[in-house]
């Protein structure tokens, strides 16, 4: 078979890609086209994403796709984070600029929400786990602090509809993204009216939602002129990064949660995959969250606060002019002494600090650790608690689902960090399987070749990631060790 080009537009919290997959029926090979920075912008105060930014980079890695790939491109489909949103007028106008999932209006939502319906009632219409980041929280900031935009909205996209509006002019929510929202029922597969009136919420402005693999339109022709790109089909894929990513995990294992994926980036995405989402006083109580995935599939999973902890710490070496590299920050973590300091990486003083190393160590002097102070030491403490509680997830997880988890498959960027993959094995007592590097990619294009008709199933899917990418194993070690500090992560733990 000749290779056919599928075009997908990555964006992460901290760059986003423009990348082509060339599959020959059997293999799937990326190219990355155009790479580039993302992250939040200091408006008055608040944080913002620079969107018209992003589309202008898109619009440079399209042109490039254009120029190398030319007639053999198939479509094209966006992937982002969850959560944040675009509002549009009735005339398609962005009305304000949309807001970052850290910005501090969060604070304080979720019981100001708990105080006008119920944290039960609001589980069991969304079946999401509570973080302030949660769009609901952000429309009730928003419904206080700017009710008179909230009032001339027209319809609410997610970041991905967005860029799928630009392409094609499509105002459809697709449904891996909606159940990041706090905002859809989990079994009434439609927005969760009821709970949305009772907020007294505009519920007109949530849009149709469409499963991923959905066509939504064909390439606008004033982008087709200025990308040079033929009349392609715009094809969503699950839009959700991490649903993605969960796609395009090369298990061979079908239908049973014995499996458990890592999808590690700057969160930690940790869970497994379930045929219905799991609505018990159980799930409510230890906060997992049921995000939904390809083929009506269910991610029972928890956010662990990631990756974050380290580029934290390593921006805020930055701004002292002190330039560690990934590499070398691991490396010094690896020599620093095991076990010395842990914390709760979700406890809310890491979701913004100001300085994360000023965040991780006073966290360890409020808990009467000794404070961490080298970079190997902090990169070690933070990463040593991200395995613990991936631990603690999983152990919840499983008396959720009454299956015994064999295995774990960390894929994404954060799979590159061996000390991290092998801190996982021992901590969990499981073997890890890590990559692909670039699964939210190969979930995003692999489902565009199944509308394509050229790819059957979602095990057809990981067969080609298994086929096209390599993985490694990391077996347990030095068990009694991580035993003992496991049991004292626990006793930290709120
Ligand atoms: C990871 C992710 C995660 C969400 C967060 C906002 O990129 O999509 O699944 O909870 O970003």
């Amino acid at each position: 078979m000749s290779e056919r080009v599928y075009l997908g537009i990555d964006l992460g919290a901290e760059s986003g890609r423009v990348m082509a997959g060339r599959f020959d029926g059997t293999r799937l090979q990326l190219d990355e086209l155009h790479r580039f920075a993302n992250g939040p912008t200091n408006i008055a105060g608040t944080l913002r994403w620079n969107l018209v930014g992003l589309w202008k980079e898109i619009l440079i890695g399209l042109t490039k796709a254009a120029e190398r790939y030319g007639d053999s491109i198939v479509s094209v489909g966006v992937d982002t984070w969850g959560v944040d949103y675009v509002l549009l007028s009735k005339t398609n106008e962005v009305l304000g600029i949309p807001y970052n999932y850290r910005d501090t209006r969060n604070e304080g939502m979720m019981n100001v929400a708990f105080s006008r319906v119920p944290k039960a009632e609001i589980f069991a219409q969304s079946g999401l786990q509570f973080m302030e980041i949660n769009s609901l929280y952000q429309l009730l900031a928003m419904q206080k602090e700017h009710p008179d935009v909230l009032a001339i909205v027209d319809k609410f996209l997610m970041i991905p509809d967005y860029f799928h509006w630009l392409l094609c002019g499509s105002r459809v929510v697709e449904f891996t993204n909606a159940t990041t929202s706090q905002c859809f029922h989990p079994t009434e597969n439609n927005w969760a009216y009821d709970m949305l009136n009772k907020f007294e919420l505009p519920t007109e402005i949530f849009p149709e939602v469409v499963t991923p693999g959905t066509q939504l339109g064909t390439l606008r022709d004033c982008i087709m002129k200025e990308t040079g790109l033929g009349k392609i089909p715009i094809v969503t894929p699950p839009t959700h990064d991490t649903a993605a990513a969960v796609a395009a995990v090369p298990t061979e294992h079908t239908g049973k949660a014995n499996w458990a994926y890592i999808s590690s980036g700057t969160w930690s995405l940790i869970g497994v995959e379930v045929q219905d989402a799991i609505l018990t006083d159980a799930a409510l109580k230890m906060n997992v969250t049921n995000e939904g995935g390809v083929d009506g599939t269910y991610r029972l999973l928890k956010n662990v606060m990631g990756l974050w902890l380290v580029q934290g710490c390593k921006r805020a070496y930055e701004k002292q002019g002190r330039v560690y590299d990934y590499a070398e920050l691991t490396m010094l973590a690896e020599e620093a002494e095991p076990f010395r300091s842990l914390v709760d990486p979700n406890d809310h003083p890491f979701l913004h600090p100001d300085d994360m190393t000023v965040a991780l160590q006073q966290w360890c002097k409020d808990h009467s650790q000794p404070v961490p102070e080298t970079p190997g030491q902090l990169v070690r403490c933070a990463l040593e608690s991200l395995a613990l509680k991936y631990r603690n997830v999983l152990e919840g997880i499983q008396e959720l689902t009454g299956e015994t988890v064999e295995v774990i498959h960390i894929v994404g960027g954060g799979s590159n960090s061996d000390l991290l993959n092998q801190f996982t094995a021992n901590a969990c007592g499981v073997p890890v399987i890590t990559g692909p590097v670039e699964a939210t990619v190969m979930g995003n294009l692999l489902i565009q070749a199944r509308t394509a008709g050229e790819v059957e199933s979602l095990s057809e899917i990981r067969k080609i990631v298994r086929q096209s990418t390599e993985s490694r194993r990391f077996e347990p070690q030095n068990s009694s060790e991580w035993q003992t500090a496991y049991e004292r992560f626990c006793q930290l733990l709120k």
